[in-house]
């Protein structure tokens, strides 16, 4: 009995290896927190390509008549970084500033503060005969002479790092950028008249 209880307490006060069970515990949250500091700063990185794409995509946009497919394929060509990735390219043109992003402007005939059909006249500013709110403003496409451009381009992509089995992220990623510019005043701009 005295030697068992001899080589227990020679066991307890062994600490041979103890680096190596300190090692284990740390070893893994240290790799998972690695894991997604990788993982986002792959996802900073293709957010700073994109914006620059998008940028030299909207001078060549704006500068002479070029057709929507042409911008595409230019954008596209710029974002080489994104082999994997789905890319989807959204334009909508607006007459101005103010409507960008906005419901179309409209003339409260019956101070009721909000648009009536038939009765409050409105500025069709995309031309499709009707008066629209922020969701569907805006003309699709490149718009014409001294219009303002505001692309949105949405990349998804496979993570690079295997966070879904760790944390329960999705094995996708998404990366959005945008920006407004103005056509070249290469013609004469066309404003809508207040109609019913
Ligand atoms: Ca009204
Ligand atoms: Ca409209």
């Amino acid at each position: 009995m005295k030697r068992v209880r001899a080589m227990l307490a020679k066991l307890v006060a062994d600490e041979r290896g103890a680096h190596i069970v300190e090692f284990g515990l740390i070893a893994l949250p240290f790799t998972v927190i690695l894991l997604a500091l990788t993982d986002f700063g792959y996802h900073i990185y293709l957010n700073s390509v994109m914006e620059g794409a998008l940028q030299r995509t909207s001078r060549y946009a704006t500068v002479g008549d070029k057709s929507s497919g042409s911008v595409d394929d230019y954008l596209r060509a710029q974002l080489t970084a994104f082999k994997n990735a789905n890319l989807t390219i959204t334009k909508k043109s607006y007459s101005q500033f103010s409507g960008v992003g906005k419901d179309e402007k409209y003339t409260d005939s019956n101070n009721n503060n909000v648009y009536d059909q038939g009765v409050d006249c409105y500025y069709d500013d995309n031309g499709n005969g009707r008066w629209d709110t922020a969701a569907t403003s805006g003309r699709t496409g490149l718009g014409g002479s001294d219009d303002l451009v505001y692309y949105t381009v949405t990349a998804d992509f496979p993570r690079v790092m295997p966070l879904t089995s760790f944390l329960g992220f999705s094995a996708m990623d998404q990366v959005t950028a945008n920006m407004v510019l103005r056509n070249q005043p290469y013609g004469s701009q066309a404003f809508p008249q207040c109609t019913k």
